[in-house]
């Protein structure tokens, strides 16, 4: 597929800013546009080197705002969709908004594409979690739905109106769904993240439940990576797991972080469970291998790039620490903002 110019939402978000980047590597040329509301998960320090790009260009604003869509889509071929409100914990305590962007955000990108002929591809960026938890085994792509959280059931929403604007009008959708990803420029209130910056401040690690959960945690470039090849090799209408097959306990991760950074396990705090917390996400991703992508990054190596990442990036999440999210989880570090 011949693309000039890409639509990129949720570009300052984490895995958005580091596709964007990632692009920019592997398609100098490529005329990027980053749609983004600068909700309190964006961070704009994340592409900070595009300042001075001529073909990068910003634009400040909500999915859900037609208008915006309406001045963008003439000037693109494709569209990569990542805005999304993303924190699980978020969801269980205020939901709307959740519904909103996932549900009315991505039916506003779709509808208006119904117009947008010059747009070859619109991918959607799901995720693993619409498949609910599973014991053993993992989902193929065709294994039915079974959300159990605010946020993935209205990913699922956003998922299947995806899929029925290909079906019905026929638009070029394609649909990934990744698991866990973990990496630079990942937000702290979510699980690694947090993890690291707590113990580096030797605060608490709050650990839900007895940490007993498994997510399958793929390293955000082989993401980025798996991504690029569904826009040049995937089949419009079709769905694509991307796994990594680096299924691990949440208590083994926290074990890991505390032993990497020398820290004392004492850190390790269990605390009350998530509500309706799943147990284990595990996905089959042997579709897109069979398209040619394979995650190239070994879990203990990615998480101690990961952790130096955080390390000498202080001044990044210290921000963020200080900013809206404090009030969210002050309890978890009371001791560094007092
Ligand atoms: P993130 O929370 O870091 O970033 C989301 C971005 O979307 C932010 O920059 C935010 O400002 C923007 N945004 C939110 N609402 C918007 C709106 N209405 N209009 C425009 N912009 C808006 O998210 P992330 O972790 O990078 O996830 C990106 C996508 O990948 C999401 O769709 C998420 O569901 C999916 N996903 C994430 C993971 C993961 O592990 N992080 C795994 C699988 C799937
Ligand atoms: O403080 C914590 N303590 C803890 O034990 C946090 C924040 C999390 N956890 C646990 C809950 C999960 O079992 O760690 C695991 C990972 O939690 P999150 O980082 O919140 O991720 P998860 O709920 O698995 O969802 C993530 O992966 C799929 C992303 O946030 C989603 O956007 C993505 O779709």
């Amino acid at each position: 597929m011949n693309i000039n110019s890409i639509l990129i939402t949720g570009g300052y978000g984490f895995i958005g800013s580091n596709f964007i980047r990632f692009l920019r590597k592997k398609l100098p040329n490529l005329k990027i546009y980053n749609l983004d509301k600068l909700t309190y998960a964006a961070n704009i320090e994340n592409l900070k080197d595009f300042e001075n790009d001529k073909n990068y260009i910003f634009v400040r604003g909500d999915i859900k705002d037609r208008s915006i869509l309406e001045i963008l889509y003439p000037k693109v071929d494709a569209i990569v969709h990542f805005a999304a409100e993303t924190h699980v914990d978020r969801s269980i305590i205020a939901p709307g908004e959740f519904i909103l962007t996932e549900v009315y955000g991505t039916f506003t990108l779709l509808e208006t594409l119904k117009k947008y002929k010059n747009i070859k591809l619109f991918l959607h960026i799901s995720t693993d979690e619409i498949y609910g938890s599973i014991e053993k085994g993992s989902f193929p792509e065709n294994s039915p739905l079974n959300p159990s959280s605010p946020y993935s059931a209205s990913k699922t929403g956003a998922d299947r109106l995806a899929y029925s604007y290909y079906k019905t009008y026929e638009l070029p959708v394609i649909i990934a769904r990744p698991s866990n990803n973990y990496g630079p420029f990942q937000h702290v209130e979510k699980f690694i993240p947090l993890f690291i910056t707590n113990a580096l401040d030797n605060n608490p690690l709050p650990l839900y439940g007895k940490g007993e959960n498994m997510r399958d945690w793929l390293y955000v470039i082989d993401n980025c990576e798996a991504l690029l090849l569904l826009m040049e090799k995937g089949k419009i209408g079709e769905a694509y797991n991307i796994g990594a097959s680096n299924e691990l306990k949440n208590i083994d991760i926290a074990k890991m972080i505390v032993s990497f950074l020398e820290k004392d396990e004492s850190l390790i705090e269990f605390v009350e469970d998530r509500k309706g917390h799943d147990l284990r996400y595990s996905i089959d991703w042997t579709k897109i291998k069979n398209l040619g992508w394979e995650p190239k990054k070994n879990f203990e190596d990615g998480l101690r790039e990961t952790i130096e990442w955080y390390k000498t990036n202080r001044q990044w999440w210290e921000k963020v620490k200080r900013g809206e999210f404090s009030n969210f989880y002050k309890k978890y570090y009371k001791r560094e903002i007092q």
